[in-house]
């Protein structure tokens, strides 16, 4: 289909034809789109079946289970991978189609939040890769994360629709639907060979599968990502028939509906235990289809478990090995810790799952009942260890205080746990999990994130992929290690000189962006200094808005102050409930709206928040960042894997020692990246003996003080909009140590725009070293690691 030109152009123009009844001439970018992506999609079905036929054959299969899978736009990639991106693009171009025109049509796959989702994303592009046998268990939520619509500098939350014109890449598979019961009770039947537990009077909810191709690099491994969907199951006598349906769809209707009251927090423990009851069970047929032998379960497949919210993938796997398959518990047990993994993405308390037994119990009689019972071997062994430690048990506990806890439950299910960075495997074993190092220590290990080149830089980057490939040779499109051969060129004047033009031209397609979506008019040759993630208190935007603040203050205070004319860009979505983080993003709008109007720093200080960041508007900003902006408390930020894809392409990290940042220093060496503020360990002891008091830095330091006047004496608004930012500050003692940071801070970013400005030089070389360093973040090497250490495949 992809081999000759002609018949391609032929096909592709008879299929537009047939499909849409309308003319080639006549046709719309959505309807080429369409016919385009489809044609994709037949082409990769001969691997995608021999893909299967290999891995029925016997090798080991791993599944991985995620609430969040953030994928973006899946054609370009495709057909990167494929190896047709260029072909495609010249012969459409024949046909008067601009490739890239068709691309934005597909609405990105926001099946997730931020980070962890889109890790999730990069783990399956390296799997199939690297040709290993991964695949993706999944909610196909008909809403994926809401769109950002900023209305005078609030956000306001849009449905997000990407299945409105149905969805290209998924196949619907009703056949291999399985029905999920919830609620009911538990019959409990004592036999001779045994007791036996039925779950009864259950309504039961239809999985409905929906498979989407993973197209490896090099198209030789097409992998699966099941999304399962929720539909009514015809195994449910129907009473209010309206009801049944409404409350079944709901578990796949959104992405994290609010869960801070009781009737979300039902909706939220169904949606889990829809994905997990609904995986394994496929999980375990295809097993058993292949004549797998399940007391040898876990030599064949292993299950990793993306942070706490699969967890119940543990008693349910127990269940059906205990209830279905007629195992001993002790048979179960042994099979099911070692198939299951966990990694931990977080260590902030209000992330910690713990599931009141009030909610968990009626929802899920049988599974509690196996919680339980996991929950009161698992004391006796740590009676056994430590006997007589009370407080210890109990604080280790799995059931305990009227909860279940999440994390608890996995730790104990679990062969390996690993955290996302070496700081935050550190912290892990030594704070938060301490207790279960100390009694399992083999069990614990980490595992560096990484992100996709491909996506990241090859997709992303088409202008600096090509001036590395004509530097280094292709070699790095394949393996990512190769991008340290980049680093003789750091004092190469010519190959800096072109670094240069391509950062430029990406800053000024970005410029283009800029000015078509918010009216702003940015200038190329400023400094692009850029945030964009999730917005959060911990990972500090209020800094850095503050910080512009005062830059602004001081170029009012002082004229002749000089600085490098700089571009602060942001993008971040605040969680709807976040009432804190809404208000950052209004004050973030408030700072823009002053500073960019006065002539004073007009010029100088340019402000812009790009609404509705996602997956495709990274693409988008990350080529054109000079500065990127990690700057989280030290200690909070689990990793970070933003930080990671600026570094490939050249902007200089302005960070925290907090998460992968620690790392990205060990790459670069302390004269290549910008590092400022408190030390993690220095954090956590003020977190827990104090010592820190906010108002002595507002006292101390006049410009603070000038700064944070501003938020509450008219200068921004006059109906006292961020007085509870004030506040926070001051009242409540600045529980992220922001005015603690605010000065070093302030100096590191001022020796940078010094450094931008006058030893450009220097700066490009600070480039090359990123970029050339930057390999060991490819989660290529990421999942090498997972595969070899823990998954054992
Ligand atoms: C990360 C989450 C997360 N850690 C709960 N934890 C959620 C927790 O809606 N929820 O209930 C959603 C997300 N996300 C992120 O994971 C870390 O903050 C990053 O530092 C890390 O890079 C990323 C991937 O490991």
């Amino acid at each position: 289909m992809f081999s000759d030109k002609k018949a391609f152009q032929e096909s592709f123009k008879k299929r537009l034809e047939q499909s849409y009844s309308i003319s080639f001439q006549d046709s719309t970018r959505a309807q080429q789109f369409v016919t385009l992506s489809n044609m994709v999609r037949e082409h990769i079905s001969s691997e995608w079946i021999e893909t299967n036929e290999r891995y029925r054959k016997g090798n080991k299969q791993v599944y991985y289970l995620s609430i969040e899978f953030l994928l973006g736009r899946l054609l370009g990639q495709n057909l990167i991978n494929l190896g047709l991106y260029e072909t495609l693009e010249t012969w459409l171009a024949d046909l008067n189609i601009p490739l890239d025109e068709l691309e934005e049509i597909e609405p990105d796959a926001a099946l997730g939040n931020g980070g962890l989702g889109r890790l999730a994303a990069c783990f399956l592009d390296s799997l199939a890769s690297l040709n290993l046998p991964g695949h993706g268990c999944g909610i196909r939520y008909k809403h994926g994360l809401f769109e950002q619509k900023m209305v005078d500098g609030f956000q306001m939350e849009l449905p997000e629709n990407w299945l409105r014109y149905g969805y290209v890449w998924e196949v619907r598979k009703s056949d291999l639907s399985v029905d999920v019961p919830f609620w009911g009770s538990v019959d409990v039947i004592e036999r001779k060979e045994g007791t036996k537990f039925r779950h009864v009077d259950a309504e039961y909810v239809r999985a409905v599968p929906h498979d989407m191709p993973v197209v490896g690099y090099g198209g030789e491994t097409i992998n699966t990502l099941r999304l399962w969907s929720a539909e009514m199951s015809t195994m449910t006598p129907m009473h209010d028939v309206l009801k049944y349906k409404r409350e079944t769809e709901a578990i796949s209707e959104f992405l994290y509906p609010d869960d801070s009251n009781d009737e979300g927090k039902i909706l939220r423990l169904k949606q889990q235990y829809f994905l997990v009851s609904a995986s394994i069970r496929s999980i375990l047929r295809r097993f058993l289809s292949n004549g797998g032998e399940l007391k040898e379960l876990h030599k064949h497949v292993a299950i990793h478990i993306n942070d706490t919210h699969p967890v119940l993938a543990i008693p349910e796997l127990m269940r059906l090995l205990l209830d279905e398959y007629q195992l001993s518990w002790d048979e179960a047990w042994h099979i099911t810790e070692r198939t299951f993994a966990y990694t931990n993405h977080t260590t902030l308390s209000e992330a910690l799952e713990r599931w009141p037994i009030r909610i968990f119990k009626p929802l899920l009689p049988r599974i509690f009942m196996i919680v339980e019972e996991i929950n009161e071997r698992f004391c006796k062994r740590l009676w056994e260890e430590y006997p007589g430690e009370w407080g210890r048990i109990e604080k280790m506990a799995i059931v305990a205080n009227g909860e279940v806890r999440m994390a608890h439950l996995a730790i104990a299910g679990s062969h390996s746990i690993n955290g996302v960075a070496w700081l935050h495997t550190e912290i892990l074993k030594n704070r938060e999990m301490n207790d279960f190092y100390q009694f399992q220590p083999e069990k614990f290990n980490n595992k560096t994130n990484g992100i996709t080149h491909r996506r990241w830089l090859l997709k992303a980057n088409p202008e600096l992929t090509s001036l590395l490939t004509e530097t280094i040779g292709d070699g790095f499109q394949k393996d990512a290690a190769e991008l340290s051969k980049l680093a003789p060129y750091a004092d190469d004047s010519a190959f800096l000189q072109k670094l240069w033009d391509v950062k430029t031209k990406r800053k000024e397609i970005l410029a283009k962006r800029i000015f078509e979506q918010n009216g702003v008019k940015v200038d190329p040759s400023s400094i692009f200094d850029v945030q964009v993630k999730r917005l959060h208190a911990y990972k500090r935007q209020l800094l850095n808005v503050l910080h512009i603040l005062a830059l602004y203050n001081k170029v009012k205070a002082d004229s002749s102050y000089q600085m490098a004319p700089r571009t602060f860009i942001f993008g971040a979505k605040a969680s709807p409930g976040y009432f804190y983080a809404k208000r950052i993003i209004k004050l973030i709008h408030s700072v823009a709206d002053l500073v960019n109007n006065d002539p004073a720093t007009k010029g100088l200080i340019t402000v812009v928040f790009m609404e509705n960041y996602r997956v495709s508007l990274a693409e988008d900003i990350i080529p054109a960042a000079d500065i990127s902006e990690q700057i989280s408390t030290a200690s909070k930020e689990a990793s970070g894997t933003g930080n990671m894809k600026f570094m490939m392409n050249g902007a200089i990290t302005m960070g925290t020692l907090d998460g992968a940042n620690v790392e990205i220093l060990e790459q670069t060496g302390p004269d290549n990246i910008f590092i400022f503020g408190l030390k993690a360990e220095e954090v956590m002891s003020y977190d827990k003996e104090g010592g820190y008091r906010s108002m002595d830095y507002y006292h101390h330091d006049p410009l603070i003080r000038r700064t944070l006047d501003q938020l509450v004496d008219g200068t921004l608004d006059d109906k006292g909009l961020f007085g509870v930012i004030y506040d926070s500050l001051l009242g409540e003692n600045d529980q992220y140590f922001v005015l603690k940071d605010f000065e070093s801070y302030r100096k590191t970013q001022e020796e940078a725009g010094r450094i931008y400005a006058e030893d450009q030089a220097r700066w490009r070389k600070m480039m090359v070293n990123n970029i050339s360093g930057s390999g060991i973040f490819s989660s290529d090497r990421t999942i090498k690691e997972y595969a070899k250490e823990i998954w054992n495949i």
